[in-house]
């Protein structure tokens, strides 16, 4: 699509929704006694985004600044760790995130630079995380119903708490993978117990962490999980997961001086929630300016 194609497409109407997403998300944190952070955008580190079983493996690019490299992120999540460290209690950041995804990932889900709704709370547990998402979810499709089947005709689930959860294995067994589930159910659900990245906590073998599925086939739309805070089985999940400890240096540092707290946050995909709410077919229907894997950007 060319310059002048993007420009004159019907794009109003989804931005109208994605408008009214966002104001109702952070309403609905700064009620909370939520603090809202700035994004950054560059930094020594970041989400390796390994290992992921939704994820390909990628290289986060770097940037030359002042005889340094700086990684364009991948996600906030260390930073989030690191504002918990810093004594603050409840955090969120409209994050933009690059992900330089291989074109085979254009399943009209992935876009290689979005924007999540970033959070994360203090001695929080995976029960805190998974209601407050919840709760955000029943009230957003409650307050957008109308708006959405008038402008677009299309019926938002009425949608009860709590959610369904299946763990991984259940989710294999019984639909044969994440994205069939989403096919199949009619509800937003929950996976649980996804082995990946290490600040993932893990106890006895069973990881605390939740994504949150969109029915319809619209697949995974929130990741999140109790944090790993203590060095000893950060570096351990580190060194197993094969990531070099070097790229990970000024994490590990305070993670050793024990300033690491424990945790529980997520992210929220918001392209991916406002394509699911429009019901368009692809995410670049809903971004203004499409990053579809493969394609180099327009504008
Ligand atoms: N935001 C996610 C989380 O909080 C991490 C990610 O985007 N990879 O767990």
């Amino acid at each position: 699509m060319n310059a002048v194609k993007l420009i004159t497409r019907d794009i109003g109407k989804a931005l109208t929704v994605q408008t009214k997403v966002i104001d109702y998300m952070t309403d609905f944190l700064l009620e909370r006694g939520f603090c809202w952070l700035l994004p950054v955008m560059l930094s020594s580190i970041t989400d390796p985004l390994w290992p992921d079983p939704a994820a390909s493996k990628m290289i986060a690019p770097e940037i030359e600044a002042y005889g340094a490299k700086l990684k364009l992120m991948h996600s906030m999540i260390l930073h989030k760790q690191f504002a918990i460290a810093m004594g603050l209690e409840r955090i969120f950041v409209l994050s933009p995130n690059i992900r330089l995804e291989e074109r085979d990932r254009d399943d009209g889900r992935h876009a290689y630079e979005f924007t999540q709704l970033d959070f994360e709370m203090a001695h929080a547990s995976m029960e805190d995380a998974m209601g407050l998402i919840e709760e955000l979810i029943v009230g957003l499709f409650r307050e957008l119903r109308g708006p959405v089947w008038e402008t677009f005709e299309r019926e938002l689930p009425r949608v009860k708490r709590p959610f369904r959860r299946f763990t991984l294995e259940e989710v294999i067994e019984e639909f044969g993978g994440e994205d069939e589930a989403s096919r199949e159910l009619e509800e937003p659900f929950w996976i649980t117990d996804i082995p990946r990245e290490f600040y993932d906590r893990e106890v006895d073998g069973r990881w605390r962490n939740y994504d949150l599925y969109l029915p319809e086939g619209y697949g995974e739309v929130s990741s999140g999980g109790e944090r790993e805070w203590e060095y000893e089985k950060i570096l351990g999940k580190l060194r197993e997961a094969g990531l070099s400890e070097e790229a990970f240096m000024p994490y590990l540092e305070v993670a050793k001086a024990g300033l690491l707290k424990p945790s529980a946050g997520a992210g929220i995909g918001v392209e991916r929630l406002v394509r699911y709410i429009v019901g368009a077919g692809h995410i670049a229907e809903v971004q203004p300016f499409p990053r579809v894997p493969g394609i180099p950007a327009v504008i």
